[in-house]
């Protein structure tokens, strides 16, 4: 069997001279135009940036190379005795284009439990952190500090040749990735298990598995599982959204991935971006605890009117790019309907009819665009019920999991030789002028 950079190794020349093909032969060719709107409105619907890994559709919502949710649920192999996907096949379809056989995925879970201890200095710098700091705060901080043993860096200094990049920036991404699951853990045992002791990594784990049996829920298959969709649902989203965004603009400053993926997180950490799945669970249990055991159409409604009234966003509803519900939550959801205990949970059942009566009265509302669903108005609501209750957390696990797809796109911007992203700025002054021209 071939591994992952092997792989990598053989898909890496078509894509390359595809590129070569693209500049040359159609450089010059128009495929959309620039509104001032585009310009005020945070670049929403400009088509401009290059990310080959998965394409979000405003429609159907995500595909990673082509395939649907669905579609990679059926085919990504999963962990030995689970269902779901998990983080090594995702991966490895991210990367290759390719769907990985049950031997790849299980070689790859072994490189990164193998990979997967934190360097001494980085257990005592997140050790030295006050509990009190944003859980975020401390992942970006220990993410950043793991560059202390970039091999690209080291590399760079050295005087690499530009066609070696890719493969030291695959290195240090891979590093990342098998670090993350003991950097989170840990972070979660300093700030709400203090004084517990942290499990070893088990060479025999998938990541996740043991990201899982890290933060205490070894024994739990079910929220092992739910941690594995959960992962590999979040892992990419294509490359305008802010994490993969900012790895992408720092990446191409020839930052180490450490450094990329560590600014990507703390624009994870921002509320309208990941910090929303902790948001809409503040905003349902508010809303459970008024409305009480009722929760008839009409309260949840007039929650939701009280909620837009008062001039704040319902969490969870609406996107930058969807225009349809999510199929991530579809996919949560489909989860929970097939496990009784989450079935019958009260915040579950309260997820679903906020889901169904939330859409009428965002139309009503008439503001967004997206009146439905995204994958944050379920996904934190999930980890509740399981008892995983420490909500200023939940935007670390999806912080784990984006590293997939931001670092995926890294180790192809140095194969492609991608330059650095420089976009043109105006000010209000020169559009005046231009727009009176
Ligand atoms: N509730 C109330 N108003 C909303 C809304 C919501 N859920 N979603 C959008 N709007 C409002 C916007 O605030 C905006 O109002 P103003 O014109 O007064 O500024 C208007 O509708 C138009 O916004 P839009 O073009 O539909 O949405 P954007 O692309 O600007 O923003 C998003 C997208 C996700 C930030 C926004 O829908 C939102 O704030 N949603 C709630 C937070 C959330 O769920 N975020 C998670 C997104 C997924 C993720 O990144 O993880």
């Amino acid at each position: 069997t071939k591994s992952l950079k092997e792989t990598l190794q053989e898909v890496i020349p078509a894509k390359q001279e595809q590129l070569k093909k693209l500049k040359t032969e159609h450089g010059q060719a128009v495929v959309g135009e620039v509104k001032v709107e585009n310009i005020i409105g945070g670049m929403r619907g400009l088509k401009a940036m290059l990310w080959d890994a998965s394409v979000l559709d405003p429609n159907e919502g995500i595909r990673f190379h082509g395939l649907s949710i669905p579609e990679c649920q059926k085919v990504l192999p999963s962990a030995p005795g689970g269902k779901e996907i998990i983080a090594e096949s995702m991966l490895w379809l991210l990367l290759t284009g390719q769907v990985p056989t049950p031997e790849q995925t299980k070689q790859l879970s072994k490189e990164l439990a193998e990979k997967g201890d934190l360097p001494a200095y980085v257990e005592k710098l997140i050790d030295s952190f006050p509990t009190t700091l944003h859980p975020m705060t401390q992942l970006g901080m220990g993410v950043a500090a793991l560059n202390h043993d970039s091999s690209f860096q080291a590399a760079y200094e050295k005087g690499m040749k530009k066609s070696e990049y890719w493969t030291h920036t695959l290195d240090d991404c891979i590093d990342l990735i098998a670090r993350l699951p003991a950097l989170a853990a840990r972070i979660y045992r300093n700030v709400y298990k203090p004084g517990t002791p942290l499990p070893a990594i088990n060479k025999d784990l998938d990541l996740v598995g043991n990201y899982s049996n890290m933060l205490g829920y070894g024994d739990n298959q079910s929220i092992t599982e739910y941690l594995r969709l959960y992962i590999a649902l979040h892992g990419d989203h294509e490359g305008g959204n802010a994490s993969a965004h900012t790895a992408h603009l720092v990446g191409s400053t020839l930052s180490d991935p450490y450094l990329s993926y560590s600014a990507a997180l703390f624009a994870l950490a921002g509320p309208l971006h990941g910090l929303a799945n902790q948001e809409v669970l503040r905003w349902q249990l508010a809303m459970q605890q008024e409305i009480g055991s009722d929760v008839s159409e009409e309260n949840i409604k007039s929650y939701l009117w009280k909620t837009l009234k008062s001039g704040q966003v319902v969490p969870g509803y609406g996107h930058g790019v969807l225009r349809n519900p999510d199929p991530r939550f579809i996919a949560l959801q489909e989860f929970c309907n097939t496990r009784p205990e989450l079935k019958n949970s009260p915040i579950i059942q309260l997820v679903n009819k906020t889901s169904e009566v939330a859409p009428d009265v965002l139309k009503e509302h008439g503001k967004t665009k997206n009146p439905y669903p995204n994958v944050d108005a379920t996904s934190g609501c999930v980890l509740y019920h399981y008892g995983f209750t420490e909500f200023k957390y939940y935007t670390v696990i999806f912080g784990v999991s984006r590293a997939l797809g931001a670092l995926t796109q890294l180790v192809w911007a140095r194969a492609l030789g991608l330059p650095l992203e420089r976009p043109k700025s105006y000010s209000m002054d020169a559009l005046e002028k231009l727009v009176k021209q």
